[in-house]
This record gives structure tokens, C-alpha cells and sequence, in this order.
């Protein structure tokens, strides 16, 4: 072989590595396929879906302790309620009474404190729940508990 025709053929194997080389270069930049794009679609979709399912755990949970605690004061109020038959106890009057200590949550889980409302000889807990509004469908109450048994 001659120089020339090395050359030539040294030219020729040059251009079919620059093809395949556009070419690679081509597919990698042409984008995702649809297959990537749903597998993307689905990861954020599961991710979406666990931190709803997060969030409504942890509601579920607060209206919960937010119930239980309003249950536990609305029996320390109803026994001192009994015994004195006073004015309607608050809790900063239940408090300067020494019936509740500090172990006794005297907020809800969002920050605001209960309320005790009394309704003749019975009296129930309030929480104004998540929303903090007294009146609307979150409230939590002991009433509806009470009222139940
Ligand atoms: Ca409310």
C-alpha cells in the first residue's frame, strides 16, 4: 500500500467514526422517551401520594390527642365543677386551684388553648381544632363524646 492510500483509507475510517459518533451524539440529545417520562410521572406520582398519606396521618393523630387531652380536662373540671358548684371552671381557674398540674396539656396540638363551656350540671372541652375558627366543622368537642355513651 501507498502512502497516499493509507491516507485515504485513514480519511475513510476517520469519516465512519465522526457518522457513528454524530450519530450517538444525535440519539442522546433527542431527548427523553415516552418511557422516561412515565417512569418520572410515576416517581413523583408515589411521592405525591406518601406525603398526602403523611399529612393525613399526622392530622388524624393531633384530632386524636387533641380529643383525649380535652377528655382528661373536662373530667378534672367536671369533678371540680361538682365539688364546688361555682362559676363555670376555666382552665386558669382550674389551674390557681391546684386541680390541674403542668403535665396537663392546656393547648390543643395547634398552639390554642381549650376552652370549658359549661351546659347546666354538664360541662364539655372545646378545641377550636386545625383551623383555629370556634365554630366551624373541625372543632373537636367532648360533647359529641358524652353525648354518645
Ligand atoms: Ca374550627
Amino acid at each position: 500500500m501507498t502512502t497516499a492510500n493509507k491516507s485515504a483509507a485513514k480519511k475513510g475510517s476517520a469519516r465512519k467514526s465522526t457518522k457513528r459518533f454524530s450519530r450517538w451524539m444525535a440519539k442522546a440529545h433527542k431527548g427523553l422517551t415516552l418511557i422516561e417520562i412515565m417512569i418520572v410521572i410515576a416517581i413523583i406520582a408515589m411521592i405525591g401520594g406518601g406525603v398526602t398519606f403523611a399529612f393525613q396521618q399526622q392530622r388524624r393523630a393531633q384530632k386524636s390527642q387533641a380529643m383525649s387531652d380535652a377528655r382528661q380536662i373536662r373530667s378534672i373540671a367536671q369533678m371540680y365543677y361538682n365539688e364546688h358548684r361555682e362559676a363555670c371552671p376555666t382552665i386558669q381557674s382550674l389551674i390557681s386551684a391546684g386541680e390541674m398540674d403542668t403535665r396537663t396539656k392546656t393547648n390543643d396540638p395547634w398552639g390554642k388553648p381549650f376552652s370549658v363551656v359549661c351546659n347546666g350540671d354538664e360541662l364539655d372541652v372545646t378545641s377550636n381544632g386545625p383551623d383555629g375558627q370556634a365554630g366551624s366543622a373541625d372543632d373537636i368537642t367532648t360533647a359529641a363524646a358524652r353525648q354518645g355513651n
